[in-house]
Parts: structure tokens; sequence; C-alpha cells
């Protein structure tokens, strides 16, 4: 870190090296006002884990979804780095939803990988093709996937894993802080503010902006989300109303109605453009 704004003075009580490195520490953030963790780099002991982790074997599901051109622009690489990745040293199972079974790409996994290919139907429109996931993913749920895996990811296609993402994230409840918004007010963040929406949150109420691109949760805890997700949305779609960001401001609301049991930092889901323009 070359910054002359920063004057490395270990001895200072304004500002560490620590807080420079682990902002949780000088934000704050470590914990919700529920007491729900907040994972940053340094606020977990990988040791214990993988201790426990040892003895305790589980499999993680991750479900992701491509159709039409967004499987040739990032499928591969999305899994070839998920194989790489995610929960190295457990049983994975990559749920591929994808509208041409003949464009799934061959991709050579690691041990304790399996990937299980499933065609979805195409919708016309974008928004849907993002807000139907909560359909697809709460059906998959209910025929196999509750059988198949202790803790389930559901993600975007459009990134890519650049490091660990170990077990520290699994809980029964996961949200993702939003890289753009994790030091907002609430607000001033994107929340849906039509009333008639079933995504609605009143001004100055909710408690952080979540990123739709990654949530999970034990799988019976991740069927009540896109459950609940999916009704706001087609409730919303019978008084023709669309919420501005579409499932994430249904998410959101579920998040704001039942809080998550564990929230992921922004280190886990950055924006490439934003972080870089932020350094
Ligand atoms: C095509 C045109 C415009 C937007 C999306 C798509 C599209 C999305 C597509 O052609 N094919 C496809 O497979 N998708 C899937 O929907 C894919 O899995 C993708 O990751 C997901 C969400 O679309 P995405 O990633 O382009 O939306 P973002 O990155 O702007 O995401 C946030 O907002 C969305 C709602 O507007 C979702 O809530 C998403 O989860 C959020 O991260
Ligand atoms: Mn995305």
């Amino acid at each position: 870190v070359a910054s002359s704004a920063l004057s490395v003075d270990t001895q200072s009580k304004e500002l560490k090296l620590s807080d420079w490195f682990f902002p949780s520490k000088s934000m704050n953030l470590t914990n919700t006002s529920w007491s729900a963790p907040i994972v940053w780099e340094g606020t977990f002991d990988e040791e214990v884990l993988e201790k426990y982790y040892a003895k305790h074997k589980i499999t993680v599901g991750l479900t992701v979804f491509a159709v039409g051109r967004y499987i040739g622009h990032y499928l591969k690489k999305f899994i070839s780095s998920a194989d790489m990745f995610f929960m190295a040293g457990h049983k994975v199972i990559i749920y591929v939803l994808i509208d041409d079974l003949s464009r799934m790409p061959w991709i050579q996994l690691s041990r304790l990988r399996t990937i299980k290919v499933f065609e979805i139907k195409r919708e016309k429109r974008w928004q849907d093709i993002s807000m139907m996931r909560m359909k697809t993913i709460s059906e998959h749920v209910v025929n196999h996937i509750q059988y198949e895996v202790d803790f389930l990811f559901c993600m975007d296609v459009d990134q890519i894993f650049i490091g660990k993402y170990g077990s520290e994230t699994l809980g029964e409840s996961v949200a993702q802080l939003h890289a753009y918004w994790y030091k907002e007010d609430p607000k001033e963040v994107p929340y849906e503010r039509n009333e008639s929406s079933e995504a609605y949150i009143p001004i100055g109420m909710g408690d952080f902006y979540y990123h739709a691109a990654v949530f999970g949760g034990t799988p019976i805890q991740v069927l009540d989300i896109a459950r609940e997700c999916l009704k706001g949305i087609m409730n919303d779609k019978k008084n023709s109303i669309e919420a501005v960001w579409h499932d994430e401001s249904h998410l959101n609301k579920y998040f704001f109605l039942h809080k998550p049991t564990k929230l992921l930092s922004p280190e886990y889901c950055w924006d490439y453009v934003l972080s870089t323009s932020q350094m």
C-alpha cells in the first residue's frame, strides 16, 4: 500500500495499520444489531473451522443460471473458478440451469465436485430471466436439492471467484452486502419505494442493501427465500408493477422481514469496475 495520505504510524490511536487492512475493525461492521456475524477476512479462525468440518462432512450446493449470450460469455469461467475456490476440500454440487443443453461447456472438475445440468425454458424479457430464477430454484430444492446438500448458495453467473470461498460463509440464512451500498445510510439505498409493490420498504427502514448476486443458507431456508420472493414478484405482476431492481428488490424485502443469520462482507463480491475505480 503506497499511499501518502496514510501515515503508517502504528502508535497512533487515530488509525492503525490493521484498520487499513481490515476495514471491518475501524468500521465496526463485524456484527449486525441482531447479532448476526458479518464475515470479513480476519474475523474467523480457519483452523478451527477446518477441524470442525473434518469431523462433520458436508455437501454444499451452488445454483447458477445461464440463458442466451450469458452461456458463452460467463458460464465456463464461473464454473472453472468455482471448481478452484468454492468450498475447497468439501463436497460440492454445481447445479447449472441452462436454456440450451447443447451449449453446455465441457469442464474437467477436481475431486469432490459434481455438476448437474438442467434445461430450462427461456423467458422473453431479461427481467423475467432474472426474476423467474426464484421459481426454478424453488422447484429444484423441492424436487431434489433438499435431499442432496446441507447448504445451498444461489449466484449470478456474471462473476468469477478469485480467492478462497470457504465454510466461514455457511449459515442458516446468508446475505451478501452490496459492494456499492454497504457504507450507505439505508435512507439512501435503492430499495423499492412504491407502496403498491410487495418489495416496498419505507424510507428510514431497512438494515443494509443486499446484493442478489449471492444468497444462500440451508436448502429449506433457501426454499423459503425463493418462494417468498416469487410470491412478491407474481403479486406485483398481477398488479402490473415491477420492482426497481426486480428480484433483488424482493430479496431485500425478504431479508428486511426475516433477518439473515450471517452476512458476507463485500470482500466476497466486489464489483471489479467499482473496486478499481475507488483505489
Ligand atoms: C440479459 C440482459 C440484461 C440483463 C440480464 C440478462 C441475462 C441474465 C441473460 O441474458 N442471461 C442470463 O442467464 N441471465 C441470468 O440472470 C444470469 O444468471 C445473470 O447472472 C442473472 C442476473 O442478470 P445480471 O447478472 O445481468 O444482472 P445484474 O448483474 O445487473 O444483477 C443484479 O440485479 C438483477 C436484477 O436486475 C438480479 O437481482 C441479480 O441477481 C443482481 O445481482
Ligand atoms: Mn450479475
